[in-house]
Parts: C-alpha cells; sequence; structure tokens
C-alpha cells in the first residue's frame, strides 16, 4: 500500500528564503516529506522544469460583501474562489463588515453563512470595524480576537464606515491589549468631501475625476496620521491598497525610525494609470478603486517598494462589480457622476500571474520575494503561517506549480469570475500556474477547474503580536 496520497516530483521548490530541487509528498492534505527520490504516491505530478511554490494567500479581497441598497458584489464565496484557485491562489482573506450601528459578531455569523458550503479554497476573514461602540471594542471585538478573527481593517474615509482620529486610538488600543493587527484605509475623508463638490459644483462629474478627488496629498496625509496614531498607542498597522511614492515615503520615514509599519500594494498600482479613468462615455468606471491608480512616475516608485521591502504584502483588492449591470459600476446610471460609482476592480486572478510576469521573469524582484509577498508575508502577519503560505513539512498542502514558459493573453471570458470585464484585458503575459492544490486536493490543472463549491475550510487565525494587558507598560 503506497503511504502518500501525492508526490511532485522534480519541481524547483521556492520559499521566501530559498529554492531547491527536490519531491514534495503529501498525507491527509499536508506536507509529510521533502527529499530526493521519495516513495511512490498514488498519485505522482511531474513538475521537471517548473516552479512550485506555496498557493498564494490573497490576504485583501471583498467576497458578497453586502453593499448599500442597489448594489451587489458579483462574486460569491464560489465564484471567488473559484477564480482565486485558478490563478494560484489557496486561501483568501476577506472582510466580515459591520454596519454602523449593528453588532460585530453578527456581521462574522451572516458571513459564515455566505462561505459555508460554498468556497472552493480555505479562508480566514478580517473584521472591518465601522463603528467603534463601547460594546463593540470592550466586549465583542476581544471575544472574536480570542476565537481566530485577528485583523481588522479601519477606515479614514467612506461616510458609512470612516471612524475619526479618537476612534481610531481607542481602536488600535484594544489591538496592542488583545495581539490584533490593524489595517487602514488612509485617505483624508473631509479633504475628498471638499474636492467632490468643488468638482461637482463646476460640471466635473465623469469617471476620471474620480482621480482628482482623491489625489495623492489625501492619501499622503492619512498614511502620515494613521502612522503617528498607531506610534502614540505603540501597536503595528498595517496600510493598505498604497497606490504611490508620497505614501510609500511616509511608510519608508516611520520604518526607518523602527516602528512596525507593513504596507500592502496591489496589481492595479503597477499596472493601471490615471488614464484609464479617461476613456470614451462611462468606460472609465471599470477602473475606478480608492485610492486611485496614478501616473507612470507612481508606478515606478511602487515598483521600487515592491523591490526594496517597504511593501511586505501583495494583494488583489479584488472588488467585483459588473459594468453593464444596474447593481454594479452603473448602479447610479451610465452618465452617474463619479462619487456614485461603486468603487473596485476584479482581480483576484490575475493578480499573481501579472506579478510573476512582469516581477519575476521581468528581472525586477526574484522569486523568493515574489513568494514572501503574494503567500509568506501575508500567511504571517495574519497569523496563519505556518500552516499556510510556505512549503515545509506539516504546512497545508497548498501548492501552486508554475510553468515560466506559458505564454498567454489575459481575456476575461477566460477567467472564473463574476465580473463581465478585466481592467488588464488583452495583456499579454508569460509564465502561469498549470495547477493548484488545496489541502492535498488537485483544484485546477492545465486550464480546467477541479475542485468543488464547499471543500474551502474556514481556518482561524493565531494572534500576529503578543497581548499586552492594559497598564503593562502605559495607561491603555
Ligand atoms: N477601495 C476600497 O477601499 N475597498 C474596495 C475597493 C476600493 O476601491
Ligand atoms: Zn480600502
Ligand atoms: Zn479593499
Amino acid at each position: 500500500m503506497n503511504s502518500f496520497d501525492l508526490v511532485i516530483r522534480n519541481g524547483t521548490v521556492v520559499t521566501a528564503a530559498d529554492t531547491s530541487i527536490c519531491d514534495i509528498a503529501v498525507r491527509d492534505g499536508r506536507i509529510v516529506a521533502m527529499g530526493e527520490g521519495l516513495e511512490a504516491g498514488r498519485e505522482e505530478i511531474d513538475a521537471s522544469g517548473q516552479f512550485v511554490l506555496p498557493g498564494g494567500v490573497d490576504a485583501h479581497c471583498h467576497l458578497d460583501q453586502p453593499m448599500g441598497p442597489g448594489v451587489q458584489m458579483a462574486d460569491d464565496f464560489e465564484s471567488g474562489t473559484r477564480s482565486a484557485a485558478c490563478g494560484g491562489t489557496t486561501t483568501v482573506i476577506p472582510f466580515a463588515a459591520q454596519e454602523k450601528g449593528a453588532s460585530l459578531k453578527a456581521a462574522v455569523e451572516d458571513y459564515h453563512r455566505r462561505a459555508n458550503g460554498k468556497s472552493c479554497i480555505d479562508y480566514a476573514f478580517h473584521l472591518i470595524i465601522s463603528d467603534a461602540s463601547q460594546d463593540v471594542l470592550v466586549r465583542e471585538l476581544p471575544e472574536l480576537i480570542e476565537a481566530g478573527y485577528t485583523s481588522f481593517k479601519i477606515y479614514m474615509t467612506y461616510d458609512d464606515l470612516k471612524l475619526d482620529d479618537r476612534q481610531i486610538l481607542e481602536t488600535l488600543a484594544v489591538a496592542r491589549r488583545e495581539g490584533a493587527m490593524t489595517m487602514v484605509h488612509a485617505e483624508n475623508a473631509d479633504c475628498i468631501a471638499w474636492l467632490t463638490e468643488t468638482l461637482e459644483a463646476i460640471g466635473h462629474t465623469a469617471p476620471r475625476y474620480h482621480a482628482d478627488a482623491r489625489p495623492s496629498i489625501v492619501e499622503r496625509e492619512a498614511t502620515h496620521r494613521a502612522i503617528s496614531l498607531a506610534e502614540l498607542v505603540d501597536t503595528p498597522v498595517l496600510i493598505v491598497h498604497v497606490s504611490g511614492r508620497e505614501a510609500i515615503e511616509q511608510i519608508r520615514w516611520a520604518q526607518g525610525r523602527g516602528l512596525r509599519v507593513y504596507g500592502e500594494t496591489c496589481p492595479q498600482y503597477l499596472f493601471l494609470t490615471a488614464e484609464d479613468l479617461d476613456k470614451d462615455g462611462f468606460e472609465g468606471a471599470k477602473c475606478v478603486c480608492s485610492p486611485p491608480p496614478r501616473d507612470k512616475a507612481n508606478q515606478a516608485g511602487v515598483w521600487d517598494g515592491l523591490e526594496n521591502g517597504v511593501f511586505q504584502v501583495f494583494s488583489s483588492d479584488h472588488a467585483p462589480f459588473r459594468y453593464d449591470d444596474d447593481k454594479g459600476k452603473k448602479a447610479a446610471g451610465d452618465t452617474a457622476p463619479f462619487q456614485y460609482i461603486p468603487n473596485g476592480i476584479p482581480g483576484i486572478e490575475t493578480r499573481l500571474p501579472l506579478l510573476f510576469s512582469e516581477g519575476v521573469l521581468g528581472g525586477r524582484i526574484d522569486i523568493t520575494r515574489f513568494v514572501a509577498l503574494t503567500a509568506t508575508n501575508p500567511a504571517r502577519i495574519y497569523g496563519l503561517y505556518p500552516r499556510k503560505g510556505t512549503i515545509a513539512i506539516g504546512a497545508d498542502a497548498d501548492i501552486a506549480i508554475w510553468d515560466p514558459k506559458v505564454e498567454w493573453t489575459i481575456r476575461n471570458a477566460e477567467l472564473h469570475h463574476n465580473v463581465d470585464y478585466t481592467p488588464y484585458e488583452g495583456m499579454q503575459l508569460r509564465g502561469r500556474p498549470v495547477t493548484t492544490i488545496s489541502r492535498g486536493q488537485v483544484v485546477w490543472r492545465n486550464g480546467q477547474f477541479k475542485g468543488t463549491a464547499g471543500q474551502g475550510r474556514f481556518v482561524p487565525c493565531e494572534r500576529p503580536q503578543p497581548a499586552r494587558p492594559r497598564g503593562e507598560s502605559r495607561g491603555f
């Protein structure tokens, strides 16, 4: 009788630290042996000439997240995780979002109902705290952190989500006491509101003015403020979806001072510019996301940040709204002023291939950094490592096998999400995951999705930092 369920042979196995050519054996969904000439498995995959990478961890994506009236995300957990798997991702961390005035626990329960029986790959949840009431901060949040929801996002903009500085401080203090990780959407709400009204008053309402309403300075100021508030509380903070040089300078400055400040960026800031919002008619709405894509010089700055270590995490920020749909980008009509266009673009399946092609094969980052940015670092920062995000004995057998020789063109018709467009239509890429394995099961092979809805499991997260009880060194 064979002792291994699966053996992957002769691939170039890559972790965040090193590469080596070896075999990997899988039993009961976990990696149980690595070495040369391992004994036969019930199933065998020859990975000669291919890279064997940890499956991607997409630590920032939005799936089936309830939106305001009349707006609906196109991807639920089934279509969203199917699309992720076909792009080499094996773990997603979307958001359970609290509604203002409602319970955070109710949001988590609701989100479990949405994911359960549908997810094709494993998942954890971040929380979104939109109402930092005493009940949420003192009771609900500590209990949820204890139960494995150990990271949360807070917003400095969007009327239905934003916290003021005092509320941010109180929320950061809970993160410090309980050992959680705080993610911050850093844009100055008042600046955006004022600029939006000013633009509207002179009739500048087309999609391209979305970028003018949210210039770099608005992101830079909020990034600096978020860093300062986190420094005051002495707790780590991760600035999400960083779009360009000015915010990067703030993060680098903070890191240089020894603060635990992390940075995340996303494909839209490498591959899109504000010009993509300036298309005929309403087409620019396809690329409306916040912060907005900037210009070529900022793209270069984001590449530099990936190369030189300012960024630790590369996520999709997949926010799936259909274009030609009255619940999607056209929810307020196809001539709606930019501020009524749902924010976000799809990218859960294209995240890894874009960075692999242009970053790794383009010679900008080496493949170990690719693994760090897309799998190992997010798993570490959010408390999933070493179960997720690496290839090691004892880790879950979440693996993506990449063929660096495949050349292909991104076509929305061939992607697996439920969105009717991709902003990357027609881009020519090199390298692609040819096989994706989720806890030992092949879910994507040679262009075919092989997974099943419901095979993905919820994975609770460990605390990313030690809890520091109130009064340990400071009063909070
Ligand atoms: N901005 C966000 O903050 N979230 C979803 C998508 C977007 O563009
Ligand atoms: Zn955000
Ligand atoms: Zn987001």
